[in-house]
């Protein structure tokens, strides 16, 4: 068979195996897996491990918040970045703003995407305003365009659903096998909080922690879990931060309801004390919902390790540390003016590899799993993406499970001028990443070509396994009957 490159001599990880095999690749896609392959181009692996590229699938690029600020990451930055931490392809949101049609808003993020994207790139798409138009015609739409995933907000005054609403949306999205994603928070508790902080004079970025009380995530998540079991819709808790949430999601799917879970890295490496850093230092430590104790980190990592959650995300919402961003109000701000977000789409796998793989805490078919694979069934790109097999994509990681670096910002390749994981020394490095079967990555150097990524038109998710649980008071005559497919 001819081939166009080779992958040899390292040891692949999926999901389920490990095993030693030289990879045979032609036209970007994996076409044999063999003892030994030859090609007319080569790439030496030994002593590597060879994975799917990772799915980053939960990151803010070239996004506006409902407020008017924009993220300092567009689509060549952040893909930039993406890769250069193991990543071949990634779904950020393309977020609704009230008044906006849902067509509008797909057709502005193509034009952000497609000249720009190094890499392979979906989106979410954020409905924040569901009118009638919008879900009878416009998420339809949009899922026939192969957006098939929607997040909605249980808080934010400009972006929150109600209920009623949330149920509607979660109905329209099973009716077409999309995925419903929730950012799980209660409103009016963290609205209650901060009003009550900010009159006793409590302004600093630390107050941002108590201002979003953890019962304000577990009374929403719970909330959201009996909304999407009610009419039996899939339904992933993105950022979970407590270990409350986690049991919910972890009881709930026990129970073979379709509730998936989410964490990000900040959660497990980082806590709320980096809220109180000197002078304004914290407000690069907030994000929403934000940083809890050590004993939640070591909760969250048992709950990552037995398989609660299905994704492991970077939630990469980057706002500078500048006027253009986190001081876009002032140095004086309040905690409630400064943007919630911070940066880390390069280094969610090198931490999970160091902390979670070298540890001993999880296995690396576990790290490829929630590299890609999970991603990849759940947002309807498997086999496509997400795995090493004959016919997928050849999107493909080498790590060097020994080379040790210290974390640093200009290292990250994205627009900021910080991370919050500065001078972490982390061990387990991707070396080099493939797109389809093009270096993006080579010696942990970018390679890769503004514009080269391609829109990925997603599936339905793969829900194969969950039975479901449909509420039995509803009654088929109310149409969620035999014609809503499971
Ligand atoms: N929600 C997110 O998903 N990311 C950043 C901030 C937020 O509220
Ligand atoms: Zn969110
Ligand atoms: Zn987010």
């Amino acid at each position: 068979m001819t081939l166009d490159l080779a992958v040899k001599g390292g040891t692949v990880v999926t999901a389920s195996d490990m095993f030693r095999a030289d990879i045979g690749i032609r036209h970007g896609r994996i076409v044999a897996l063999a003892e030994s392959l030859d090609a007319p181009e080569t790439i030496d692996a030994t002593g590597k491990l060879v994975l799917p590229g990772g799915i980053e699938a939960h990151c803010h690029i070239a996004q506006e918040s409902a407020t008017g600020g924009m993220t300092a990451d567009d689509y060549f930055t952040g893909g930039r970045s993406a890769a250069l931490g193991g990543n071949s392809s990634f779904i950020p949101f393309a977020a609704q703003h009230r008044g906006m049609g849902v067509t509008e808003t797909l057709d502005l993020y193509d034009g952000r995407a497609a000249p720009n994207s190094p890499i392979d790139y979906g989106y979410h798409l954020i409905v924040a305003d569901p009118t009638e138009q919008a879900l009878t015609q416009e998420l339809p739409a949009a899922f026939a365009r192969g957006v098939t995933s929607f997040k909605v907000f249980m808080t934010y005054d400009l972006m929150k659903i109600d209920d009623r609403q949330f149920l509607d949306i979660l109905t329209v999205a099973k009716t077409h096998g999309a995925v419903t994603m929730v950012h799980a928070e209660n409103h009016g508790m963290i609205g209650w909080m901060s009003e009550r902080l900010l009159a006793g004079g409590h302004s600093a970025p630390r107050y941002h922690a108590p201002s979003h009380p953890e019962l304000a995530e577990v009374e929403a998540i719970h909330r959201a879990i009996c909304l999407a079991r009610l009419v039996d819709a899939p339904l992933v808790i993105v950022h979970v931060s407590t270990e409350a949430g986690a049991k919910l999601v972890r009881d709930a799917r026990a129970e073979g309801a379709k509730i998936f879970g989410e964490t990000c890295p900040q959660y497990l490496f980082l806590t709320r004390d980096d809220l109180d850093r000197p002078g304004m230092e914290g407000a690069k430590f907030m994000c929403s919902p934000p940083l809890r104790d050590a004993a939640t980190q070591e909760a969250l990592w048992r709950h990552l390790r037995t398989g609660t959650f299905t994704l492991w995300s970077s939630d990469h919402a980057p706002y500078r540390f500048d006027a253009t961003g986190k001081l876009a109000k002032g140095p004086d701000a309040t905690f409630k003016q400064i943007a919630n977000g911070m940066p880390g789409i390069a280094l969610r796998l090198p931490l999970l590899f160091s902390e979670g793989v070298r540890t001993g805490r999880i296995t690396l078919p576990q790290f490829a799993a929630l590299s890609a694979t999970n991603a990849a069934k759940l947002y309807g790109l498997h086999p496509r993406k997400g795995t090493i097999c004959i016919g997928a994509d050849a999107d493909i990681a080498l790590w060097d499970p020994d080379l040790t670096r210290t974390v640093t910002a200009v290292d990250q390749g994205d627009a900021m001028d910080y991370t919050p994981f500065e001078g972490m020394r982390l061990t387990g490095w991707p070396v080099t990443v493939l797109s389809r079967g093009r270096k993006v990555v080579e010696g942990g150097a970018f390679v890769g070509a503004r514009g080269a990524g391609r829109f990925l038109a997603r599936a339905r998710a793969d829900m194969t396994g969950y039975a479901g649980t449909r509420a039995p008071e509803l009654d088929p005559a109310t149409n969620f009957g035999a014609e809503i497919a499971p």
